[in-house]
């Protein structure tokens, strides 16, 4: 039932082929693969693999992929190498690639990167609709900018999308959930026209002080999907925008509050959360700051609901935290309660040590490598709860 915790515990599994690690974005990109070493390495320094049941997915195939994506923008994907790759290419910008950022680089090993982070996640999916699992755990997944046929920022293969449509063979209604510092809005995109997914993102949305709105500069309050009255997928979509420097207190309270009521309201027969760690403070491309603990207040907030749950992660660019959140996050899961000194045996030790108060614990205080200013005053905030729950009554009929 919701809101019941089983006495039991939970099932908890976790996903994950360590190949994903080997794979390198360029040395001045931000999203590090190997942030996942790292977050691997704490889950078992701690011992919690012992607490779950731990799956070495195999890499998805093209035709898994070809459920959500285009089959000729999957072969340009599978085709295309550093050597080969030609930028005047009509079709290589159309698909997402070069431009001025170069968001979304071509690198050796993209095929095989994108087919591992999705066959996790479809593994992941699947170890649910077969009940093997109450959670399933997938921390290289969370790729949710990923289009039907183009990369966007640094997303290549939706597999929040593939996940979500095998959780539909089994389920009525799937809530999703993205806690990344950006906009999800691939995964909202992909369903904007079914009530059978509702989604839900928090993210910062704003024009910055240079006038570039920051990525991907959708996600408005008012941005509830068609608007087409007999569209179905009408009014299934809520976007909470936020600015710069949110603390914990009103991060926890907004989310709860927003969540359960749309929890209330939807009543999903499976939750997807994507747990992106760029909404911690001191990350380097995200705006708030949040600290480990408020960041899991989610997962434990969504875990309360009883539903069965897809954890997957996302963005965080600091890599010693994203390790340290995802591994509190998996501690969650279980129902561990973790020490705060990190154990003195971890390989990669020397990677914790950063900027914040307090480098050989698990819970550093972020707030000490604050680099912006709260923006977000409780009447703003109120303002935005208000709206969101006026927009719920969509689902009313
Ligand atoms: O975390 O930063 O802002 C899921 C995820 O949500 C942009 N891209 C594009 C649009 C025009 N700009 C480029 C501005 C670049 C600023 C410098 C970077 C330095 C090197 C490489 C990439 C970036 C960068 N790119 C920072 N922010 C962006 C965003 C994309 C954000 C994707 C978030 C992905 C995994
Ligand atoms: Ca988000
Ligand atoms: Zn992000």
């Amino acid at each position: 039932a919701y809101g019941m915790e089983k006495p039991q515990g939970y099932k908890v599994s976790f996903h994950y082929n360590p190949h994903v690690e080997y794979h390198h974005f360029g040395s001045s990109h931000p999203m590090k693969p190997w942030r996942l070493t790292l977050t691997k390495q704490l889950v078992l320094a701690y011992g919690l693999e012992y607490t779950m049941d731990l799956f070495e997915p195999r890499p998805a195939s093209l035709d898994e992929l070809a459920i959500f994506h285009d089959r000729e923008y999957l072969s340009f994907l599978s085709n295309v190498t550093p050597l080969n790759a030609n930028p005047d290419d009509p079709s290589y910008l159309n698909y997402g690639f070069g431009g001025e950022s170069n968001d979304c680089p071509v690198f050796d090993g993209l095929w095989n990167y994108v087919c591992l982070y999705s066959g996790a996640s479809l593994h992941a999916a699947h170890n649910l609709t077969n009940q093997q699992s109450d959670i399933a755990i997938n921390w290289s997944g969370g790729l949710h900018h990923a289009r039907k046929k183009a990369a966007s920022g640094f997303c290549y293969v939706n597999d929040i999308v593939l996940a979500i449509q095998h959780l539909l063979t089994q389920n009525q209604r799937v809530l999703y959930i993205d806690i990344d510092v950006h906009h999800g809005d691939g995964v909202e995109h992909a369903f904007e026209s079914t009530d059978r997914v509702f989604t839900l993102s928090y993210h910062k949305y704003g024009i910055d002080r240079n006038g570039y709105p920051f990525f991907p500069g959708t996600g408005n309050i008012t941005e509830m999907g068609p608007t087409d009255p007999i569209n179905r997928g009408k009014g299934h979509c809520l976007n909470i925008p936020i600015e710069d420097g949110i603390d914990d207190g009103q991060y926890k309270h907004l989310f709860k509050t927003v969540t359960g009521a749309v929890v209330d309201k939807y009543r999903p027969n499976a939750i997807v959360l994507q747990s992106g760690a760029d909404s911690l403070g001191g990350d380097r491309l995200g705006r708030f700051n949040l600290n480990i603990k408020a960041h899991g207040f989610c997962v434990e907030t969504v875990k309360s609901y009883g539903v069965p749950l897809l954890l997957i992660g996302g963005g965080g660019y600091t890599p010693r935290n994203v390790a340290r959140t995802w591994c509190h996050e998996t501690s969650v899961c279980v129902g561990a309660n973790l020490h705060n000194d990190l154990p003195t045996h971890i390989p990669y030790i020397m990677a914790f040590e950063g900027k914040e108060n307090g480098d050989s614990k698990l819970y550093p205080d972020l707030h000490s490598v604050k680099r912006h200013d709260n923006s977000n005053t409780q009447e703003k905030l109120d303002k935005i709860i208000e709206q969101a729950l006026e927009n719920l009554r969509y689902l009313e009929g």
